[in-house]
């Protein structure tokens, strides 16, 4: 065994020898460094070789695709330039190899002629690392499927291999394809420009087509995952033909169905995710099915096929816009393609192995001049640019300079590295493979023209990721269909209306309901499925967009009621000081002693209290003001009502308890019965407002109108009936024992009998305290608030007059009634009628 060499054995892959090389071919040149090409001269099936026979498939067999003829022309006008050129790689001379694969049936055989040596022998070793296959780096080939086949192997020997045509996303995988590059932007990119294409329209109701193959299913995958907002009609996979002469009655019948499936959906737009192959067919069923006024998005694959434009009465199916590669123009190249070199025979003598030959191209090609300069070079610009991203590669490794080159021996593994690396301008256009080891050339929309023949694929517009949106050429589009010019219009639901809802009759988010937003909500832009509640303070009339804010009221100090409120209550007040001066200075008199004595000046000072706190019920609450309304007067009222419920039952006790009960009476006397009662029923009321404080705190709130959502009342509690009843019900129960004792004494002498004055304060007391309970279970508003600050004022009046008025009246203009001689006597004819 040789250690060296570890050749374990050789294995001799019989291949056809050049004869003579000549100078000039398609498919061959001699050079120091040769590049494989790999294009699809010969298509026009998806199926695989015949496998009955080992032998290789003989392209020549297929239809003519004369578009990858232009490639490979490409490519030989890409290599014959650099050659020409003095600066890339002087004194250097790149050569080529370049086979049919017919699409992927011959994409094996060819890579073994490039990993082949000169001697076409494909060496069996352990190690490559020192061997030289024959070509540096492979350029192609076209399809996904064939570049992905080719990729497996390439990978393993570590040659570089630029693709120009496959968008598959399974050539970004690093890992698995090291050495695979690509000169178009991938799958991934065609369906961004692709939605970028839906969303400048706003279709977001979408048919999708797909080929029942890889590339349908990756396309259709990758358009899923990024079709957000975008709700599909109709998916459908479309069949694969096996031969493009026959189709069996199974699929023409799929087929048909498809197309009246698409022809029945409400949504115009139809994406169809497939190689050019496969379509035919079903755009010849199309037009048979007068099929019409569709917008068809064409994927790259077959956004400029001239096969399918040329399909009889296709332009009635609408109009027809598609993904492609950008188009460059290259200087020269369109003579180029069709020009025949001196020496060079066009034909397929000159061919080293299978699939080198391509008798009718150059011919064909002729043929087909008109068009394809006029299509302008978008792929061919791919292949052009790979050729020069391999040569600018050598141009480093081989440490060129102007005047020359270090040429040596190149392993391909070595031009790897300097590939990732190259950055240079082609035509003013950057190359380099920075972003994610892909694309020196992105794709543009294009649209089909049925008028111009000569120029079929118009650009219409690029798109920008940066951007995240199309960036239209100045090109008016045309849609054909009718009405010409407008742009189709493909929803599920149209837009809502200003303030209307999107109620969704299906699983998907583009088929809904408008409905206007209730009052008091609003539509915010971010959720269009759901109205959203006005805040507290804001409202909104029905099919709203925004909330307006409300007017808040509360009961202001220029209303003419709070004028007269605080008039009374300053007048109130007024009295109660003076009738306090007059008690004060009379305070020996009987009159103010009858009144109760010292009690008086405890009420006087409850009362005066009271008035001084009825502007808290004005000017916008506060928690104080709001604190301040449930507790002061309440209190006050209690401490005046106990005062006079005491004062009566004194007065009955002296004339009825004292003579029957004369122990009883003592008890009160020496205890201060009077002052323990009061105390008690304080301690009772404070007990009661604690506790409606702790369960209401008194705190300003919103309260909503249910008449006017335009304004909102601003008022201290929502619901205050059950802490007001809580409140009254102890002043209730005084309020009857008062007038119980009152009415007791009313055959007591004349300036004991309180009777009806009581009777006027309990009338106010019932009177205001039943109109604030009815008018508060009616309205809301300031209205309760007013009420609640008249019922303040009438009870404290109603005291102050009712009570201290006459008893003033007495001091001041019957001075003779108010002695001690005067007492006694009607004292003593009471107890003389009593006996
Ligand atoms: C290269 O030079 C030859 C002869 O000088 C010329 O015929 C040929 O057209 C040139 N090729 C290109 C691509 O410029
Ligand atoms: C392959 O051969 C090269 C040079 O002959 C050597 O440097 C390298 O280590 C070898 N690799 C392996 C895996 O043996
Ligand atoms: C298509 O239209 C033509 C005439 O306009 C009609 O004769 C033919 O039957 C139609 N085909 C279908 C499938 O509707
Ligand atoms: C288009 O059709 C015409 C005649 O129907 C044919 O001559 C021409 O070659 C076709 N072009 C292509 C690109 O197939
Ligand atoms: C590069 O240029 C230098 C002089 O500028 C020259 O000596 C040398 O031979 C040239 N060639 C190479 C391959 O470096
Ligand atoms: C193989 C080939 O075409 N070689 C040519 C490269 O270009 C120089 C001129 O720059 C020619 O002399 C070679 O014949």
């Amino acid at each position: 065994m040789r250690s060296t060499g570890l050749i374990v054995t050789c294995v001799s892959v019989l291949l056809t020898m050049a004869g003579a090389e000549t100078q000039y071919s398609d498919f061959h040149l001699a050079g120091d460094y040769l590049l494989g090409g790999l294009f699809s001269l010969h298509t026009d099936t998806m199926s695989s070789p015949h496998l009955s026979h080992s032998a290789v498939p003989t392209c020549q067999a297929y239809k003519l695709k004369i578009a990858s003829y232009s490639y490979l022309r490409a490519m030989r006008f890409a290599v014959e330039q650099i050659n020409n050129s003095s600066t890339l790689l002087p004194g250097v001379s790149l050569g080529y190899e370049m086979v049919d694969v017919c699409y992927f049936t011959n994409s094996i055989h060819p890579i073994l002629y490039f990993l082949a040596n000169k001697h076409s022998v494909v060496q069996l070793h352990n190690n490559y690392t020192h061997y030289q296959p024959r070509v540096l780096a492979v350029i192609g080939p076209d399809s996904s499927q064939a570049a992905v086949i080719v990729a497996h192997v390439l990978s393993l020997f570590l040659i570089p291999q630029i693709s120009y045509r496959a968008t598959t996303n399974e050539l970004n995988d690093r890992e698995r394809f090291p050495t695979a590059f690509r000169a178009i932007s991938n799958m991934e990119q065609q369906i961004v420009a692709m939605l970028f294409l839906l969303k400048e329209f706003q279709w977001n109701w979408i048919n999708i087509l797909y080929s029942d193959d890889d590339y349908g299913r990756q396309n259709l995958k990758l358009l899923w995952a990024r079709a957000i907002g975008i709700c599909v009609a109709l998916q459908d996979v479309i069949p694969v033909p096996r031969s493009s002469q026959l189709l069996s009655l199974e699929l023409q019948g799929k087929i048909k169905a498809i197309v009246s499936k698409v022809v029945h959906s409400t949504a115009k737009v139809v994406i169809v995710l497939s190689l050019e192959l496969t379509l035919p067919f079903f755009f010849q069923e199309a037009v048979r099915q007068n099929v019409t006024d569709l917008v068809w998005i064409a994927a790259e694959a077959w956004a400029i096929e001239p096969t399918l434009y040329n399909i009889t009465d296709l332009w009635r199916v609408g109009t027809i816009l598609g993904v492609a590669a950008k188009e460059f123009s290259i200087p020269g190249f369109d003579d180029f393609r069709v020009s025949l070199a001196e020496g060079d025979n066009g034909q397929a003598s000159d061919q080293t192995t299978c699939n080198q030959a391509c008798d009718q191209c150059l011919g064909a090609a002729r043929d087909a001049d008109h068009s394809m300069r006029a299509q302008g070079e978008r792929i061919d610009f791919n292949v052009y640019s790979s050729v020069y991203i391999v040569a600018h590669a050598l141009h480093r490794l081989l440490g060129c300079n102007t005047t020359g080159c270090h040429k040596r021996m190149v392993y391909p593994w070595q031009v790897v590295p300097e590939v990732k690396r190259v950055d240079f301008s082609l035509l003013d256009k950057r190359i380099n493979f920075r972003d994610r080891g892909d694309t020196p050339n992105s794709f543009e929309i294009i649209q089909w023209k049925w008028d111009q023949p000569n120029n079929p694929f118009q650009k219409i517009a690029s798109y920008s990721t940066k951007n995240k949106k199309l960036l239209c050429y100045e090109i008016v589009i045309v849609f054909f269909q009718f009405p010409f010019t407008q742009v189709p219009i493909s929803v599920c639901s149209q837009q809502c209306e200003y303030g209307q809802w999107r109620k969704p009759v299906s699983v998907s988010s583009c088929c809904f309901e408008c409905i206007d937003c209730e009052a008091g909500t609003f539509l915010n832009n971010d959720d269009l499925y759901n109205c959203q509640p006005c805040p507290a303070d804001q409202w909104s009339s029905a099919g709203s967009e925004e909330c307006y804010p409300r007017l808040v009221k509360y009961l202001e100090w220029q209303e003419g009621t709070t004028v007269v409120l605080l008039l009374f209550s300053v007048l109130g007040l007024i009295a109660t000081l003076v009738i306090s001066v007059t008690f004060a200075i009379h305070s020996h008199t009987p009159v103010v002693k009858s009144a109760g004595g010292r009690m008086c000046f405890l009420m006087l000072v409850s009362l005066i209290i009271g008035f001084v706190n009825v502007p808290m019920y004005v000017g916008i609450p506060t928690e104080f003001k709001c604190m301040c309304r449930q507790t002061v007067f309440s209190l006050c009222f209690t401490v005046c009502i106990s005062c006079m419920t005491v004062r009566s039952f004194q007065i009955i006790s002296i004339f009825k308890m004292a003579a029957r009960l004369p122990k009883a009476y003592s008890y009160w006397m020496k205890y201060n019965g009077q002052y323990i009662f009061i105390t008690v029923i304080l301690a009772l009321k404070v007990a009661i407002i604690v506790t409606n404080v702790i369960i209401h705190p008194p705190a300003p709130v919103l309260v909503a109108l249910e008449d006017d959502p335009s304004i909102v009342a601003l008022q201290c509690n929502k619901s205050y009936k059950l802490a007001l009843l809580m409140n009254s019900s102890l002043d209730t129960f005084l309020s009857i024992l008062c007038f119980y004792f009152s009415y007791m004494g009313k055959e007591l002498p004349k300036n004991y009998n309180e009777a009806k004055y009581i009777t006027l304060c309990m009338a106010c007391f019932s009177v205001s305290g039943i109109a604030i309970f009815l008018v508060m279970s009616m309205y809301r508003g300031v209205l309760v608030t007013i009420c609640d600050a008249m019922g303040v004022v009438i009870n404290l009046l109603g005291i102050s007059t009712g009570y201290f008025g006459p008893k003033c009246y007495l001091i001041f203009f019957h001075p003779e009634r108010n002695t001690a001689a005067y007492f006694q006597t009607a004292i003593q004819s009471y107890t003389m009628r009593q006996d």
